[in-house]
């Protein structure tokens, strides 16, 4: 219902009215899904006295994955350059080991890696990507070109580069919803040796593996894929979900989308993240025939958050295919990122096995324990504070996090690893690696708080305003903010997660023009100027449901606004 001519006032406005502080690096708006918790400006920490963190590299762009070659020797993913970078001893080697080229808009591009080395001692290292149409980086994001497929492929490590590539899988790319959404892109490789491969629906597909009972077969999307490492079909003989392609290469399905998986080193049990819509991020115990229950269920079956009224004798059923419910779930989706079970006991015994995970909304890594027969999660007595309301197995408020969060301030996460020295390496989407080890064992100095004098400034002089969490229009306090014309604001994050400050309202098409945060994680700040009169209704992108308003005055004009103030 806005015209032309009206958007251009809109974003001329825009402009004219809005000074972001120093404080926020970037203007680039986010709109929604895709905002991304930014470094913390202290750095990440760790909330155990006897650990710290390490930043190991750093100038990475969007990295997504990595795999150990060896010691202080890792391959690292850039989703948007299609690059594997290595980085020997902290240094990252300007000459990519390969460079591929990917249709890279929203959640596509290098996504995933592992590495396997062989009893010949050639090493075999997997890739997952979505490949350009046109051997352009980027070409679906600025000339619309279709990519050619989200592909597996193999490579071999040789003299420093991959080469031989061997293509093992290659499923479309081509979404229905036209987002370039949902690839997953994780790769492991199991007890078994052979390679396990996540992927998403991408983009909305709705076939029998969406749990679409009168939906066309399965296209191979919506699941986790397992093959030989030459592309072989694992035991044809007895398939788990069927005979023939791509049934036959099914281990799991019913799978919205998923950026982590891992085996339990103590089982060898495969378990997984899912990313919910608006609701219901999960972690799962991933066993042969594991049907999730995605497009019908979402989260638990009897919270039915998805409101499709169905339950798991709704579901399509493959051989010996079976729903089952996930084993932990946050009611507000966290964007929940990387799985992996720390092998090693280099952290303290208390951790050796535990299962991290991360998440991209709010840059936390959380820890997770396992009941005595590693088929539950089970939060004992060794975390802190109130872990009474997590034996549900569900964080129902937020705040309930709390003793989950075992180090934060990364950014959003992609990876977790384990080196061969023991230590959890983390990475970053903003380009940096980092690895938590006893400070015993660091050789680096802590890094020293960044907050200029400037931002310092700007916040003491600042109208300050808190972010308290999902609470209606008592999520930001106060509410209404009433400044002057020309006064800054600053929200200071005092919550457990991230939130945003973005103008409008849910739904609205303007909604984020004039102003958006992007995430704004736990402890941090956010200030915006104010520079025009008038009331600015604004919210919260990740939960619509939080609501303010900054109601800005012009001071000192009483005579030209007393009518409008006297008429309220
Ligand atoms: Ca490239
Ligand atoms: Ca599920
Ligand atoms: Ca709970």
């Amino acid at each position: 219902m806005v015209s032309n001519r009206q958007k251009l006032l809109i974003s001329f406005f825009a402009m004219f009215l809005i000074t972001i502080s120093s404080i926020t690096s970037s203007i680039q708006l986010s709109y929604g899904a895709y905002a991304k918790a930014p470094l913390s400006p202290n750095g990440p920490t760790v909330n155990d006295d006897t650990l710290t963190v390490e930043k190991i590299a750093d100038d990475l762009e969007f990295p997504t994955s990595m795999a150990f070659l060896g010691p202080n020797d890792i391959l690292v993913t850039e989703k948007t350059t299609g690059k594997v970078m290595r980085v020997t001893n902290g240094i990252v080697n300007p000459n990519p080991v390969l460079d591929v080229p990917v249709a890279n808009g929203i959640e596509r591009g290098l996504l995933g890696i592992a590495v396997a080395k062989q009893p010949d001692g050639k090493i075999y290292v997997f890739l997952s990507y979505t490949e350009s149409g046109n051997g352009v980086d980027g070409s679906d994001v600025t000339s619309f070109v279709e990519p050619l497929g989200n592909r597996l492929y193999r490579y071999e490590f040789v003299d420093g580069r991959l080469i031989n590539p061997v293509l093992l899988l290659d499923l479309t790319a081509v979404p229905v919803n036209g987002r370039g959404e949902h690839n997953g892109g994780k790769i492991r490789i199991g007890p078994d040796n052979n390679v396990y491969y996540m992927v998403g629906e991408v983009g909305g597909h709705r076939t029998q593996a969406q749990n679409i009972l009168t939906g066309p077969p399965p296209n191979g999307l919506g699941g986790v894929l397992r093959i030989t490492q030459d592309g072989g079909i694992v035991d044809p003989a007895n398939p788990i979900f069927g005979k023939g392609l791509p049934l036959n290469i099914y281990y799991a399905m019913g799978i919205r989308n998923s950026f982590g998986m891992d085996f339990d080193p103590l089982t060898g049990n495969l378990w997984d993240t899912e990313n919910g819509p608006a609701a219901g991020d999960e972690i799962n115990l991933v066993f042969p025939g594991f049907n999730s229950g995605w497009y019908q269920i979402q989260g638990f079956v009897d919270d039915d958050i998805l409101e499709h009224g169905t339950t798991e004798n709704d579901l399509v059923v493959f051989g010996s295919s079976q729903y089952a419910d996930p084993k932990f779930v946050w009611d507000t989706t966290i964007g929940i990122t990387a799985l992996k079970f720390l092998n090693s006991h280099r952290l303290g015994d208390e951790y050796a096995n535990n299962m991290f995970v991360g998440d991209i909304n709010n840059g936390l890594l959380y820890r997770f324990t396992l009941n005595e027969e590693r088929d539950a999660i089970f939060i004992n007595s060794t975390y802190p504070g109130n872990i009474d309301l997590l034996q549900d197995n569900e964080v129902d408020d937020p705040k309930e996090n709390q003793p989950l969060i075992f180090a934060q301030g990364f950014g959003g996460i992609t990876d977790i690893e384990v080196g061969p020295d023991g230590y959890l390496y983390v990475l970053s989407y903003t380009g940096s690696l980092f690895r938590i080890l006893p400070i015993s064992d660091s050789i680096k100095p802590g890094s020293p708080p960044v907050v200029s004098a400037e931002e310092e400034t700007l916040r003491n002089q600042s109208v300050p305003a808190v972010i308290l969490g999902i609470d209606g229009d008592d999520s930001y306090s106060p509410n209404p903010i009433e400044i002057n014309v020309g006064q800054t604001v600053t929200w200071y994050n005092g919550d457990t997660i991230s939130h945003t400050v973005t103008s409008g309202a849910d739904g609205d098409p303007d909604e984020g023009t004039l102003f958006d945060s992007d995430a704004i994680i736990p402890s941090q700040y956010y200030s915006l100027t104010f520079n025009q009169a008038g009331d600015f209704p604004y919210y919260c992108i990740y939960h619509p449901t939080m609501v303010g308003e900054v109601v800005v005055d012009t001071p000192n004009s009483d005579d030209s606004d007393s009518d409008d103030s006297d008429s309220e």
